[in-house]
């Protein structure tokens, strides 16, 4: 769909008030309105006399969706984004958001992102800390009929659609891998929690919330978390990265839906840490140590002690 952003972020030098209208199918007042809502929103556009606009710089502290449209495009050879974009400036959760709308009607391919969440969540009702306008924090709410058991399967597809996408952004030999069940980590430090839920009607999921949090251009205070500025030493561009997800997500989520999640899992588990090193794992009930042998399709984590294995469906992977 041609938009403003789209038209100047594709546009190498200033683009007339004349051809913008004319594209847009609007007047140049509208077109002069529009430009004047983008640069409140943000956007440096510098009006070059009989030449038209030009974008001098995006907005760095806040997602604007039509941006997140154009860098998916450009990141996929001109495809359309097929996740419609809800952005909010401030919000408690974006997970609590994405299950309401779900809960009251049928809400597919949407992703609810904040700036701001105030009571981000992790699982068992622990807190998940975000800087405001440095790190990413957005939901993706999916309509589906699986069974309950392939639940687990969304998670991981997040997981490795954060993994690629953060794997452009460091030096190749960055200790990036997955954690399980719903983690990313750098060495020994967290990049990012994923939080899924679900809705199930008659033992099937018919909504999955997939809730992705990813410490960015931050400087986490706690003790275990990392950055991707901590370690690439630059800033990155939140709208882009998250359509870089995004991206990410729909690759392996039609290969999922359409008979390939042996490949979605095989390059989960290429990337999958700790695997044959001696963990422990916390399953709430008691801290258990042993060498995570195995973790299976359905995310049972193997884990070896006294020669004896034991399969855990929930927990924590203390490293
Ligand atoms: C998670 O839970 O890691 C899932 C986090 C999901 C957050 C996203 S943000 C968008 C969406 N909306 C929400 O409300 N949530 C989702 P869990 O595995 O339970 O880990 C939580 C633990 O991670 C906390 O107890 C802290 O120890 C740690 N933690 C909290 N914030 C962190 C951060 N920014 N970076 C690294 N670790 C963090």
């Amino acid at each position: 769909m041609e938009d403003l952003v789209r038209i100047l972020m594709d546009g190498k030098d200033a683009v007339s008030g004349e051809e913008i209208a004319r594209r847009l199918g609007i007047s140049r007042t509208a077109v002069w309105k529009q430009v004047q809502n983008l640069e409140e929103a943000g956007f440096k556009i510098a009006s070059v006399h009989r030449r038209g606009y030009r974008i001098v710089s995006v907005p760095e502290r806040t997602i604007v969706p039509s941006l997140v449209d154009w860098h998916y495009s450009a990141l996929s050879d001109g495809a359309e984004n097929p996740w419609e974009i809800r952005h909010f400036a401030e919000t408690a959760s974006t997970n609590d958001i994405a299950k309401k709308d779900a809960a009251e009607g049928f809400v597919n391919n949407r992703v609810y992102v904040t700036d701001r969440q105030t009571a981000g969540r992790g699982r068992l009702q622990r807190k998940w800390e975000s800087e405001p306008g440095l790190d990413l924090t957005f939901s993706i709410a999916i309509s589906a009929d699986v069974p309950v058991t392939d639940f687990y399967r969304y998670t991981m597809n997040a997981g490795l659609a954060v993994h690629q996408a953060v794997k452009d952004l460091l030096p190749a030999e960055a200790p990036l891998r997955i954690k399980w069940p719903n983690d990313v980590y750098i060495g020994k430090r967290k990049l990012s929690g994923i939080l899924s839920e679900m809705i199930t009607e008659e033992g099937r999921a018919k909504s999955i919330i997939v809730g992705v949090g990813v410490n960015v251009n931050s400087s986490p205070s706690l003790e275990r978390a990392v950055s991707v500025r901590q370690i690439s030493g630059e800033d990155t561009d939140r709208n882009r990265l998250l359509a870089r997800i995004l991206e990410r997500f729909e690759f392996y989520r039609t290969l999922l839906e359409n008979g390939g999640f042996d490949a979605v899992f095989a390059s989960w588990k290429a990337h999958l840490g700790w695997l044959g090193d001696p963990v422990r794992i916390d399953t709430g009930r008691a801290v258990l140590e042993g060498i995570l042998v195995d973790v299976s399709p359905e995310g049972f984590v193997t884990l070896r002690r006294d020669g004896a294995d034991e399969r855990f469906y929930t927990g924590d992977l203390l490293v």
